[in-house]
């Protein structure tokens, strides 16, 4: 994948949300914070990738189900950049569990289940590049400065 100076996580809108039609207000959520959108698309997801993307969870009891859930319809592929993304990104989306999650969070504010909550974001700069290379090709992230329209600088 593409190297920025920038961090960079990997958000994605879960089955669920999708067919919620909550793309918009979650994607909304983090350009309005004022992150950066390098990447976007709406994607069917093979098996081998929802496994390998959850390969660190693979001995947990509710693997089998996290992977049918996540392959059960498409996704929303949303790669983002900017400033202490991660942590900023996991903080905008709250807890796993979006019982516990904070009101005005992602979770916190439209989800109930833990087996359906919403929506993904890394949870290290380092799963952040892991995850994009997964999930973009090189040639779908976008380097802003070479596209910037010159209202926005
Ligand atoms: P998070 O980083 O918040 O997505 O949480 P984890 O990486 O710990 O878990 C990944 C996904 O597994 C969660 F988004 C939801 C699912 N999960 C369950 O279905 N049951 C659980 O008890 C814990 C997590």
């Amino acid at each position: 994948m593409i190297q920025g100076e920038s961090e960079r996580s990997y958000v994605m809108v879960k089955p669920d949300g999708v067919q919620r039609g909550l793309v918009g207000e979650i994607i909304s959520r983090f350009e309005r914070k004022g992150f950066q959108l390098i990447g976007l698309k709406l994607f069917k997801t093979p098996k081998e990738l929802a496994e390998e993307h959850y390969g660190e969870l693979k001995e947990k009891p509710f693997y089998g189900k996290l992977v049918a859930y996540i392959i059960s319809g498409p996704v929303v592929c949303i790669a983002l950049e900017g400033p202490g993304i991660v942590a900023s990104a996991r903080k905008l989306i709250g807890a796993t569990n979006p019982l516990n999650a904070e009101p005005g969070t992602i979770r916190g504010d439209l989800g109930i289940d833990v087996g359906r909550n919403v929506v993904h974001g890394s949870d290290s700069p380092e799963n952040g590049l892991r995850e994009l290379g997964l999930w973009f090709d090189d040639d779908e992230l976008i380097q802003w400065d070479q596209h910037m329209t010159p209202w926005l600088k």
